[in-house]
């Protein structure tokens, strides 16, 4: 079995383990759903169920139990569909049984490509779920975090279902024990996060090489998502954010239509995400190439509190002793009210990583760091964010891009490039 299909076997492993701890010992069963197609939209997998099984189909699901007499470890896979593989290629499929109720080449060529000893049809669930709901206490569904907005997806109108069949059913959140493990990432996700990361800071290097006043934000924005896309990113991890003059104070601004003036800020908080892993790089220019001695005084205090954060940020630490550090940085500078959002979120598969904050860090866990101080009435934004692993001795930031006022100025100064266009 290849490196690659070890991992899956070995997250599965350590899956049971915090299954079984949960349950405490008790019988129960675990069903992880990658979800479906969504009209031509490009289909990406659940992250919970990619990273058990490394499985990039729709209409997939992986069966686990823990506490029963035969632990279970099926993955369900779609039927094939001759017919729409014209469309959609040749995809993983469950195949089936020959006569003689072994797996048929179908079955052994998906389990083969997968790494899983068992593979079953995915329209033949409730046949799958029988033996382990027999004796099942606890059954374990993944759900949204923040589900309530949203309308009832599939793996919760399925433990409802099954609930009414087994009423004795205790149905517990699967997604909250992957997000345990997801949370501390291993030498591969650690692998891929860093590619994702140098072609962060190579879409960064290019709008060095290209900004100028006169511009449209969304014309950094393309710029941005070419050296993404022809860096070989699948995509940008989340909607780039391209925030010139007043939008340098909006968090979440999207719309990346302004025309940039030679006295403005620029906030570029971008990211792409590389093998389904994401990297999260802010910096902020100055559209002239200059800051002005008011950008740049508060620009060095959002510096300061990114070193004061990172600083903090080491094992045994808390989240929000980090977020403290920075905090306390820009109040002794007296720009308390001006930074009104959290200091760190988790990275991995999602931009927005699960995970406990009631936890302390430790080694392989990757977090941002990103304070900022956003002064509406002066339309003066800056936010300062890097990719950050905790180490055994402390922390590394994992991202190589400048940022320092002297060394952005003199990046920014060089001599323009072009746009294709
Ligand atoms: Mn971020």
């Amino acid at each position: 079995m290849s490196d690659a299909l070890d991992r899956y076997s070995e997250r599965r492993n350590r899956f049971a383990a915090t299954l079984a701890q949960d349950s405490g010992g008790r019988p129960s069963a675990a069903l992880l759903l990658a979800g479906e197609e969504n009209g031509l939209k490009h289909f990406e997998p659940d992250p919970n169920f990619f990273y058990l099984t490394g499985v990039e189909v729709s209409r997939a699901a992986l069966l686990m139990t823990a506490g029963q007499a035969k632990p279970t470890d099926i993955l369900l896979l779609p039927a094939s569909d001759p017919a729409k593989e014209r469309w959609t290629g040749r995809v993983l499929t469950a195949g089936g049984l020959t006569p003689a109720a072994q797996p048929d080449p179908e079955r052994l060529e998906s389990s083969r490509l997968t790494g899983h000893p068992n593979i079953a049809a995915y329209h033949e669930l409730d046949e799958a779920l029988l033996r382990p709901l027999r004796d099942a206490e606890f059954l374990y569904v993944d759900c949204p975090e923040d589900a309530l907005p949203a309308p009832l997806g599939v793996s919760q109108l399925l433990a409802e279902r099954l609930r009414r069949h087994y009423p004795y059913l205790q149905v517990r959140h699967a997604g909250r024990l992957v997000a345990q493990l997801r949370r501390v990432k291993d030498d591969h996700e650690l692998a891929l996060m860093r590619l994702a990361m140098d072609i962060t800071a190579k879409a960064h290097a290019a709008i060095m090489g290209h900004l100028r006043p006169g511009q449209f934000e969304y014309e950094i924005q393309a710029l941005v998502e070419y050296v993404f896309t022809a860096s070989g990113a699948q995509s940008p991890a989340f909607p780039s954010i391209i925030g010139s003059g007043p939008y340098s104070c909006t968090l979440h601004y999207e719309r990346n239509r302004r025309q940039m003036d030679s006295g403005d800020l620029v906030v570029c908080d971008i990211g792409c995400r590389k093998d389904y892993y994401c990297a999260d790089v802010t910096r902020t220019y100055p559209v002239s190439g200059r800051f002005t001695p008011r950008q740049r005084e508060v620009y060095e205090v959002v510096l300061g509190a990114h070193r004061a954060a990172v600083e903090a940020a080491k094992p045994g630490a808390y989240v929000r002793e980090v977020h403290a550090a920075a905090l306390d940085y820009i109040a002794r500078a007296g720009y308390a009210p001006y930074f009104f959002h959290g200091t760190s979120h988790y990275l991995g598969i999602e931009a927005h990583d699960p995970g406990s904050y009631e936890k302390p860090l430790e080694p392989g866990v990757v977090i941002t760091i990103e304070p900022g101080i956003y002064i509406a009435g002066e339309d003066l934004g800056v936010r300062i964010e890097n990719d950050l692993l905790i180490t055994e001795t402390g922390s590394a930031i994992m991202t190589d891009i400048p940022m320092e006022v002297s060394d952005i100025e003199r990046l920014l100064l060089a001599p323009r490039r072009s746009f294709l266009l």
